[in-house]
């Protein structure tokens, strides 16, 4: 367990595997989900003069397209784990068969090094799917395991059988991911800043990032023309936690480099926008330069819940940004508004308020259902009555804690709120 920085720094002439393992879940949807950290480290290694490759069970996995270059996922129904076994729900492995990964070990190069990323903390079952195939493929190679799972669940992931665990992020230039591992990739994945200046009590961004920092629109611009040059690449995915923050400095001046050179591009938000910086300007910025999926944060019309998600919106601040949007060209249906519900304490009359609120905007509410994160100041708030929580990660998992462990909301009443959201 550590920091495998240096050992990254001393590869050279070496043949280097990078693995994105399939998702084990309820459900999942390709929300331009790429696996960003580790295509930026395989193309830092390419250009210290290695031979790099990718194997990515999500996109190889994939089955009819969707609408702006994404696509569904192959499923196969599986067997529920135990700690599952109450919830009434189907439990799928998304993305490549064992078939099929085992054939695209057998065709690459053999590896030197292989470097296998993680993402949600309660995925690690597709984690550990793909280190057992491929440790029974390459017994001697070493394998090193990073990502969100890696960081936030360190000692859980220590226990997979892998060569090292890296715990921390690494201490490497992120320039530009190499998109171009993968065969007509559809669309492109960049992020303008690390980190967030925020501290929400049910976020781990601050845990994961602590220091918040942006980078020059310059190597953003690089970083998303050479993402662009793929011809096959339509559609480009902004991972910032905080897009806007600081947008004069920011985000304006990389929009204008946006609008001279990329009028082909559609540019989408998934990881929801901070409303109370959606003035007019920033509304025809956004715009103009062809952001196509809006998502805002407004989490909830309750004070209490405004608080815990730093105060960063109020109740006018919302209606304001959505007039804005309105203005500048975009039509209700472009803009999805996200709802928390199941936080420790909220009550089903708030999140139903808060959903009637969006709605008489015209707005679409989308819920995001909680659920606790380690690292967080509500993690241990919640591990208190659910010890489980700290050895178990499959519990992190929102389709499981939402309704099914949290006390203040049930499943019906999730039931009921996810249908008035959907206009039912
Ligand atoms: C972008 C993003 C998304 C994207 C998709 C990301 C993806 N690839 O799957 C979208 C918008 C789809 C998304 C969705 C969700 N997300 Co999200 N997301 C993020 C975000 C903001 C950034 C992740 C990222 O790409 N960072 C940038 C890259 C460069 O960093 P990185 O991947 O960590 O890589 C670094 C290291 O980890 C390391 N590394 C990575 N791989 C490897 C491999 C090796 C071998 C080594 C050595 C190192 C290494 O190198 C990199 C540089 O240091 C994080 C928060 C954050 N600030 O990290 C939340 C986060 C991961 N998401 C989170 C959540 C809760 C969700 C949702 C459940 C939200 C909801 N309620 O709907 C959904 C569900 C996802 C789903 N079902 O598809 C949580 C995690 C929850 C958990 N228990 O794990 C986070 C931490 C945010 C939070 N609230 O705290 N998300």
């Amino acid at each position: 367990m550590g920091d495998y920085s240096s050992f990254l720094k001393s590869l050279s002439h070496k043949n280097i595997l990078g693995i994105n393992p399939p998702v084990f879940d309820f459900a999942f949807f390709d929300l331009w989900a790429k696996p960003l950290g580790l295509l930026y480290i395989l193309d830092y290694l390419r250009d210290l003069g290695n031979d790099v490759s990718l194997i990515d069970c999500i996109y190889e996995g994939r089955s009819k397209p969707k609408t702006f270059g994404r696509h569904k996922t192959q499923r196969i129904r599986v067997e529920k784990p135990e700690a599952y076994r109450d919830i009434p729900r189907r439990f799928y492995h998304f993305g490549m068969t064992k078939e099929a990964f085992e054939e695209r070990l057998s065709q690459v190069k053999r590896p030197d090094v292989i470097l296998v990323t993680s993402g949600m903390t309660y995925w690690y079952l597709g984690v550990k799917w793909c280190i057992d195939i491929i440790k029974r493929h390459f017994p001697d190679i070493p394998l090193l395991l990073g990502g969100i799972y890696a960081q936030l669940c360190p000692d859980h992931a220590q226990t997979l059988g892998v060569d090292g665990v890296q715990t921390c992020q690494l201490n490497l230039p992120l320039r530009r991911p190499a998109l171009d591992l993968y065969d007509n990739p559809e669309y492109g994945v960049t992020v303008t800043s690390i980190g967030c200046p925020l501290h929400c009590r049910y976020c781990a961004s601050g845990k994961l990032w602590p220091q918040y920092s942006r980078r020059p629109t310059e190597e953003v611009i690089a970083e998303i023309s050479f993402q662009a040059s793929i011809p096959t690449v339509k559609d480009m995915a902004f991972y910032d936690d905080a897009l806007l923050m600081d947008k004069e400095r920011h985000f304006y001046p990389l929009c204008e480099r946006l609008k001279d050179g990329f009028s082909d591009l559609r540019f989408h938000t998934p990881n929801g926008l901070h409303v109370r910086e959606i003035d007019e300007l920033c509304a025809r910025y956004l715009f103009k330069v062809g952001f196509k999926t809006i998502r805002l944060s407004f989490e909830s019309t309750d004070p209490a819940v405004q608080r815990a998600s730093s105060d960063k919106v109020c109740n006018l601040q919302y209606v304001q940004a959505v007039k804005n949007l309105l203005k500048a060209g975009y039509s209700l249906n472009d803009i999805e508004t996200y709802i928390l519900v199941g936080l420790p304490g909220q009550s089903y009359e708030s999140v139903r308020e808060a959903i009637l609120f969006v709605k008489s905007l015209g707005a679409t509410a989308k819920l995001a259902e909680y659920s606790p994160i380690p690292g967080t100041p509500m993690f241990d708030e919640c591990a208190k009555s659910f010890p489980q929580l700290r050895t178990e990660p499959l519990y992190q998992n929102n389709t499981a804690y939402c309704g099914y462990m949290t006390p203040d909301i049930t499943q019906d009443q999730l039931q009921e709120l996810k249908d008035l959201a959907n206009g039912r």
